[in-house]
């Protein structure tokens, strides 16, 4: 067995290679040592940092596509940048909408079928189907003769999509406003298999439908309707999706965690050995552009930076400074020289154990990863600031939930 193995890693998701690519990536380090696997890593880095998803969200006028493209976003329908909600203006072409803070994930909102003159197949050749990597199919009530014919072509051009019955919140409300005795898991049950039989005699058996409410993320189906739409997606597309998720759960913060940890050991390889900067008062050199540039991604990621804290401190009625007063971290200000060395100040400590994550992969790795060397310098700089990132994003999300 080859040590980059994808079975001897922890996870599901253990590297973004593929088999062939770990193989590469073991031959190369056998035969020429790490200098031989840099620019595998590096081109492994920039596919991370260029990989696109693209989502179509589509549904008749007034289903909540727009709220919906909001809630996955993160933003409410008030805060800069947000799709317009209830709006009567419907525009025949798919309108883009990028991820707040990463602009490679776009979310399209696409014209009912219902409102075009058009059939599924060339209603999907006008919205330019090829580039979406899902569909999402919106309903605020029953679906449609049209929606059938749509997820049938969808299908049929090797596309995946999802049917969304929206507005449940509004739903079970008005029909606990209506009855002494209210059970609202057979509601839902009722509203659920209702569905279900719809699109079961228009030609799509046992579709799984998601019962959401874009305004309560928490509840109903949206976490499920979230983790469904990424285990759709292959590994890398995967990844990119759940960073580009709003941290409305611990859950989704370690999630992301897991998938950012992945990335620290590739980035200790590029930036340490020849051309490593030494940071001034660290033992080893390390490429502090580099770990600048990883802690500030980071931050995107974790919904951290700047921006994002900014209408998190809107919505709860609270400023940023007072936000980042609570959560006490050290990383979420300006990232200097003395901020970046306060890191590396336990590393020779824990150097020894380095070797964790690698000795799965390439055997002998873990020796350049030691205590004093650049790769370790950068690798425990980066894996102390995920953590405490991580650690600053679950407190926030604390803070956050307490004050709504
Ligand atoms: N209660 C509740 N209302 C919602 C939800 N999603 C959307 N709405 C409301 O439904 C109305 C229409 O939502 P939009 O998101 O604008 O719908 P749309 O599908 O984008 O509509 P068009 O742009 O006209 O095609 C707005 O008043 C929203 O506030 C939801 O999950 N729950
Ligand atoms: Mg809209």
């Amino acid at each position: 067995m080859f040590p980059f193995s994808q079975q001897g890693a922890q996870s599901e998701t253990p590297t973004f290679f593929t088999q062939e690519e770990l193989n590469k990536l073991n031959s190369e380090f056998e035969t020429g040592g790490v200098e031989r696997i840099r620019h595998l890593l590096e081109k492994k880095v920039k596919e991370l940092d260029n990989t696109e998803l693209n989502i179509a969200v589509t549904g008749d006028s007034g289903a909540g596509k727009s709220t919906l493209i909001n809630a996955m976003r993160g933003l409410c329908s008030e805060d800069e940048g947000a799709a317009a909600v209830g709006t009567t203006e419907t525009t025949m072409e798919p309108t883009g909408y990028s991820h707040p803070t990463l602009p490679n994930v776009r979310y399209w909102d696409l014209p009912g079928i219902g409102s075009t003159e058009f059939t599924a197949g060339s209603y999907l050749k006008k919205m330019q189907f090829k580039k979406y990597d899902f569909f999402i199919i919106v309903s605020a009530g029953r679906f449609t003769e049209n929606d059938a014919k749509l997820a049938k072509e969808i299908k049929r051009l090797g596309k995946k999509f999802y049917f969304v019955r929206s507005k449940i919140d509004a739903d079970l409300y008005s029909m606990r406003q209506q009855r002494d005795e209210f059970d609202e898991e057979a509601e839902m049950g009722k509203i659920r298999s209702d569905c279900v039989s719809q699109l079961g005699k228009a030609g799509i058996p046992d579709p799984n439908v998601f019962l959401i409410s874009s305004f309560v993320k928490n509840m109903y189906d949206f976490y499920w309707l979230m983790k469904a739409l990424a285990d759709g997606l292959p590994n890398i597309k995967k990844s990119v999706f759940v960073l580009a998720l709003p941290n409305d759960s611990v859950e989704v913060i370690r999630k992301k965690g897991e998938i950012l940890k992945k990335r620290i050991w590739m980035l200790a390889i590029l930036s340490g050995g020849v051309g490593a900067i030494p940071v001034p008062g660290l033992s080893a050199a390390c490429d502090i552009g580099i770990v600048i540039g990883a802690i500030i991604y980071f931050r995107k990621c974790l919904c951290l930076d700047d921006a994002a804290l900014r209408r998190l401190a809107e919505r709860t009625g609270t400023s940023v400074e007072v936000l980042k007063d609570a959560v006490k971290s050290s990383l979420l200000g300006e990232l200097t020289a003395p901020v970046i060395l306060r890191l590396g100040l336990g590393v020779v400590a824990v150097a020894v154990s380095v070797v964790e994550a690698f000795v799965y992969f390439i055997p002998g790795i873990g020796s350049i990863f030691g205590a004093g060397t650049s790769f370790g310098m950068t690798y425990w700089i980066l894996n102390d600031a995920l953590k405490l990132l991580m650690e600053t994003a679950e407190k926030v999300l604390a803070v956050t939930k307490r004050a709504q």
